[in-house]
């Protein structure tokens, strides 16, 4: 008698996959799945975000329309322990969305292990895995700055100069950015009108 349990052996379709930053950008992570044991049909899985960042979620859809138990805390989901066909149905219903902005860096390992069922009671080898890695790439978007403020033309007094301040209720942000430059420009300008920078 063989003591041994012998590891589940999977393949993936794709080690890589590619997705926009962004939560409504989710993509799946595992295509196709090749899944064998020679001793076992029925195994769980574990999913994992390696060194995950803030706003990293993993998450499933549809589980209840699987048929299969996953729970998920956002960073990685279990599969319980399933036949195969349904396990892979589970992997490929497993889906990665990055934060909406800061998302370096621009990559992230994602763990997958299987671990079968130990169906031929070979305790206490136990059950026996294997772990693959997929990784998602995340293609950043750079959100436009915003500009707002006091939109009433300011005053001044003919042949003086416009206070200095004329810009100081503006307002200007920008999600993904903490350096800006800035051009102003006279779109109407008269002879003699003339932009200056005060010391
Ligand atoms: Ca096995
Ligand atoms: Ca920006």
């Amino acid at each position: 008698m063989d003591p041994l349990n012998s590891q589940p052996f999977f393949v993936l379709g794709s080690t890589s996959v590619s997705v926009v930053e962004g939560s409504d950008n989710s993509v799946a992570l595992i295509g196709g799945v090749t899944l064998t044991d020679a001793d076992d049909v029925r195994a769980s899985a574990v999913i994992s975000v390696i060194a995950p960042q803030e706003g990293d979620v993993l998450s499933v859809s549809d589980s209840q329309a699987l048929g299969v138990s996953i729970a998920t805390d956002g960073l990685s989901a279990t599969v319980a322990i399933t036949e195969f066909a349904s396990l892979v149905d589970a992997l490929q219903a497993i889906s990665y969305a990055s934060a909406a902005n800061f998302t370096n860096p621009l990559s992230r390992n994602i763990s997958v292990s299987v671990f079968d069922a130990g169906s031929r009671g070979q305790l206490p080898q136990g059950n026996a895995s294997s772990t693959m890695e997929v990784v998602v790439h995340i293609t950043p978007v750079n959100n436009a700055p915003v500009i707002s403020g006091p939109v009433a033309p300011a005053q001044f007094t003919e042949g003086q100069l416009m206070p200095s301040d004329m810009f100081s209720e503006v307002n200007i942000s920008d999600s993904d950015d903490v350096q800006l430059s800035a051009f102003v420009q006279l779109i109407t300008s008269f002879p003699g009108d003339s932009l200056e920078l005060s010391e």
